[in-house]
């Protein structure tokens, strides 16, 4: 009975001593490895890319070489929309090499934008044709950040492929009820949550979670967290990828002096230190949470707006 006391003292003290240190010293962590290890998820590899993508990337021929550049028509940079819809509209150009983006109705898979409001999980956007509706927007100041990816949700990370806007909503959507349609005025046309689910005429578009810009400064390192989100079963559960973009931060491996740590499920966070997308193979069924952070060459997390730090829960079935 003491023994069993005694090392759940042990064990009690030495989260304690992690917690202390994880957000300065990357070699405490690893020396810690051992006694903070509850049997949550097991150890998760990193494996290559799966042979499944490297074929879609030999079906897609130069798509994969493409360099994209996105421009922000709408929002505005530094815009006040009235109303809670904020309409979404974008422009592609670039060395495109075939690239568009477009859902395959068959797949329901294709290129397609991700569409980032604030620091929420991002937004799939396939048709550029007709504008993206972000509804429900809260009113106050906001930042949308928007960059092409694949049908596998790995980002093009070229220069000019990644856009941010801040703009400022007035007479925004109430936070009590996510779903309801606008009040102030409405510069759309309201549209219900089913809109979606009719064919083609109604647009893309998402009620929002109501959020506010961080203070983001656009002179500093930022860390766009990408993938993984939602949920994950069968094939697609094994491997997932993390995928994220970086403005103004090369990390270590590339030549500069800074570190993306992810943390999944609390454990002992890991580095990676070449700005690529990575696979990690292992998880169990059930809910994980994964934590994003960019880490400069002391150790800390880089502040700029809270959006350096992200964690984002997603669900593993089987
Ligand atoms: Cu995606």
């Amino acid at each position: 009975m003491m023994k069993q006391t005694n090392r759940i003292l042990t064990w009690a003290l030495s989260l304690v001593l992690l917690a202390g240190c994880a957000s300065r010293d990357e070699n405490t962590n690893t020396t810690a490895t051992t006694t903070a290890s509850p049997p949550i998820v097991k150890e998760l590899t990193v494996v290559p890319r799966p042979q499944s993508i490297e074929e879609l990337v030999k079906q897609r021929g130069e798509q994969d070489q493409a360099k994209p550049n996105l421009h922000v028509v709408a929002p505005a940079n530094n815009s006040t929309i009235n109303g809670s819809t904020v309409e979404v509209k974008l422009h592609l150009d670039g060395d495109l090499k075939g690239y568009v983006p477009h859902k395959d109705p068959a797949t329901g898979k294709g290129n397609h934008i991700h569409v980032i409001l604030d620091n929420q999980p991002y937004e799939a956007y396939y048709n550029l044709d007709q504008p993206f509706e972000l509804r429900n927007v809260a009113e106050g100041k906001h930042t949308l950040r928007v960059f092409p990816s694949r049908p596998w949700h790995e980002s093009y990370k070229n220069d000019g492929a990644f856009q941010l806007v801040t703009f400022t909503v007035k007479g925004g959507g109430d936070p009590a009820k996510p779903t309801t349609t606008n009040n102030g005025q409405v510069m759309a046309p309201a549209q219900s949550p089913m809109a979606n689910a009719s064919p083609s005429p109604a647009r893309e578009g998402k009620d929002v979670t109501a959020s506010t810009a961080g203070a983001v400064d656009l002179t500093k390192p930022l860390l766009t967290y990408s993938r993984p989100k939602g949920d994950y079963a069968g094939a697609e559960a094994d491997p997932i990828m993390i995928d994220f973009w970086l403005l103004n931060a090369k990390l270590q491996g590339d030549g500069g002096e800074y570190r993306v740590r992810y943390t999944i499920d609390g454990m002992t966070p890991r580095f990676i230190d070449t700005w690529d997308a990575i696979w990690l193979s292992g998880w169990t069924a059930g809910k994980h949470s994964v934590k994003l952070e960019l880490i400069d060459k002391s150790g800390n997390v880089v502040e700029n707006g809270g959006y350096n730090s992200t964690t984002r829960e997603i669900n593993v079935t089987r």
